[in-house]
């Protein structure tokens, strides 16, 4: 299934597509990379934390919380922030005490709506300091800075255009 997220073509079936297509992004950089020749353990096997993303900026914790507390009790909650203001910009990590509670989060609330938005999940290997901050010039994320639709919910159109 793939939907329309801004200007931006997100799947909504592939768990592990970021993580697996960064890594082939690498490989393909790397001309003299030699395939593997063991199978790489997959970061993503047992995995209790996912990313959350297409958040409205206006979204709360709370309301993040309340929903997915649905698929099993969260560990850790951290909100994405924007890393010059540091208000929401759109996206969190919620991690949980099982792999399975977080397969199931995949299944039943990945690609539901929250606040009037369809959220989409990944697996991911796990939150480390500082990943909370959007990584954008402007300090968010950086989908932001290239989307050139209007969005009320994330802050009107692109950061880029808004800076023109
Ligand atoms: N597990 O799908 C995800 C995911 N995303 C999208 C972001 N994060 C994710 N984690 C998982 N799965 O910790 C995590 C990042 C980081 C935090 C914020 O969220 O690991 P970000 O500020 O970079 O957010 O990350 P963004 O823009 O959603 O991340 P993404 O998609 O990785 O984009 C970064 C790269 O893609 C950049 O190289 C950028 O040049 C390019 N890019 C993104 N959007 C566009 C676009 N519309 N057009 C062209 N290039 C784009």
């Amino acid at each position: 299934m793939r939907t329309e997220v801004g200007s931006t073509v997100e799947r909504l079936d592939r768990p592990s597509a970021y993580y697996l297509s960064r890594n082939k992004r690498r490989r393909d950089r790397d001309d003299n990379a030699e395939e593997p020749t063991e199978p790489a353990v997959d970061p993503l096997a047992n995995a209790t934390t996912l990313y959350v993303g297409n958040l409205s900026f206006y979204t709360t914790e709370e309301q993040v919380h309340e929903l997915f507390s649905k698929c099993g009790e969260i560990k850790r909650l951290v909100m994405g922030l924007d890393r010059f203001n540091k208000t929401p910009c759109g996206f969190c990590f919620v991690e949980y005490y099982t792999h399975q509670d977080a397969l199931d989060c995949m299944k039943y609330i990945g690609g539901t709506k929250l606040d009037e938005r369809i959220i989409r999940t990944d697996l991911d290997p796990g939150f480390e300091e500082g990943r909370q901050f959007g990584r954008g010039k402007s300090g968010g994320q950086v989908r932001d800075e290239y989307r050139e639709d209007f969005d009320e919910g994330r802050g009107g159109t692109g950061r880029a255009l808004q800076g023109e």
